[in-house]
């Protein structure tokens, strides 16, 4: 009789171990699915050249990152318009082979130019 007992409290003891085995493993079935995020950052390139912005318009979203990267034999800049304030970007002066980067914020439409050659514009759309 004793021992028929003790048999039985052995197989208690393993269903329960099995229970709680089984109880793992759908918790571990249950992990969060991963992230759908929306298109990760890219990266656009503007030469400058010919004193030129090519392309002159680019069209990006927040948190991408524009390079303006000078492809003349001059320095130029790559600067927002901001006459009553400051401009939303400014490259200062982007030597001979050099880039410059600038990561897209604010939604909006920014009209750029080159401080030392004015009459060169380009536009900067953030969606
Ligand atoms: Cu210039």
């Amino acid at each position: 009789m004793h021992r028929k007992r003790s048999l039985g409290s052995a197989m208690l003891v393993l269903l329960v171990a099995l229970i709680a085995a089984a109880g793992i493993a759908v918790a571990c079935e249950r992990m969060p699915p991963a992230n759908s995020a929306s298109a990760p950052p890219k990266v656009v390139t503007v030469a400058i050249r010919d004193f030129k912005f090519v392309p002159a318009t680019v069209t990006v979203h927040g948190g991408d990152t524009v390079e303006w990267k000078n492809d003349d034999s001059v320095p130029h800049t790559a600067t927002a318009d901001g006459e009553a304030q400051e401009p939303a970007f400014d490259s200062g002066t982007i030597r001979t082979g050099a880039a410059w980067r600038y990561v897209a914020g604010k939604k909006g439409t920014y009209n750029y130019t080159c401080t030392f050659h004015p009459k060169m514009l380009g536009k900067l759309i953030v969606q």
